[in-house]
């Protein structure tokens, strides 16, 4: 067996002596990194697409018939920026009566994606109290959210003005984007802009250019529309 000590020994050895080819082939044990693991959950008032969103980012398809959830899981390994990591995504339940198990879900969360439907002014004031939800329980006002405007396609039907989403948006300092899951319009941006800030936060790194600086944003850089 190649033990990590082993490798760093034998790797030590090898280069202080300058054996190169040797130590290619030394290191070609290592064992394989892992990708880093995402967890995102999906937040939102129940019938606003969560589930046509998670569905047509994981497998590209569009359902159309509504079926509450009441949590479902899915894992997808995605190379973002050169970098293979691995995202699970916690799908929740909108309905009023899961509310009390919010909650537990919530605490295993990595980033949030907060959905609303652009055509349900109720599904956005609901945004508030997510998001203050999400803050009481991760207690770090800096975890990556992006507050999502769902059913862009339905622009005719439009009840919520793209002012008042941005507005909020910024307020929050977090990014705006909207999608349509039926389009499939915006659905990796929205989800690989929230990865991106997730990986930016574990590497203790700048945010992504995606993101609005924390604290100081002006009003263009919070919207991905
Ligand atoms: N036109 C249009 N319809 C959508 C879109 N996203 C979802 N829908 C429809 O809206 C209904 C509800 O979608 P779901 O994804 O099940 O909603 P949900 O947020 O998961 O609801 P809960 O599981 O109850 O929390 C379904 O009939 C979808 O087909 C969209 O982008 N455009
Ligand atoms: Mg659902």
């Amino acid at each position: 067996m190649f033990s990590a000590i082993t490798y760093e020994l034998s790797s030590k050895f090898l280069e202080e002596h300058k054996c190169t080819r040797l130590l290619g082939s030394a290191m070609s044990k290592k064992p394989a990194a892992q990708p880093t693991l995402h967890k995102v959950i999906m937040v939102g008032s129940g019938g606003v697409g969560k589930s046509a969103l998670t569905l047509q980012f994981m497998y590209d398809e569009f359902v159309e018939d509504y079926e509450p959830t009441k949590a479902d899981s899915y894992r997808k390994k995605v190379v973002l920026d050169g970098e293979e990591v691995q995202i699970d995504i916690l799908d929740t339940a909108g309905q009023e009566d899961y509310a009390a198990i919010r909650d537990n879900y919530f605490r295993s969360g990595e980033g949030f994606l907060c959905v609303f439907s652009i055509t349900e002014p109720e599904s956005f004031d609901a945004t508030q109290e997510f998001r203050e939800q999400i803050l009481r329980v991760k207690n770090d006002e800096n975890i990556p959210f992006l507050l999502v405007g769902n059913k862009s396609d339905l622009g005719d039907k439009r009840r919520v003005p793209l002012d008042a989403c941005r507005e909020r948006a910024q307020l929050w300092q977090v990014p705006y984007v909207e999608t349509s899951a039926k389009t499939r319009d915006n659905v990796d941006k929205a989800f690989l802009s929230l990865i991106r800030a997730m990986s930016a936060q574990k590497r203790g790194a700048a945010p992504s250019p995606d993101a609005p600086p924390r604290r100081r944003c002006a009003a263009p850089c919070c919207a991905l529309v």
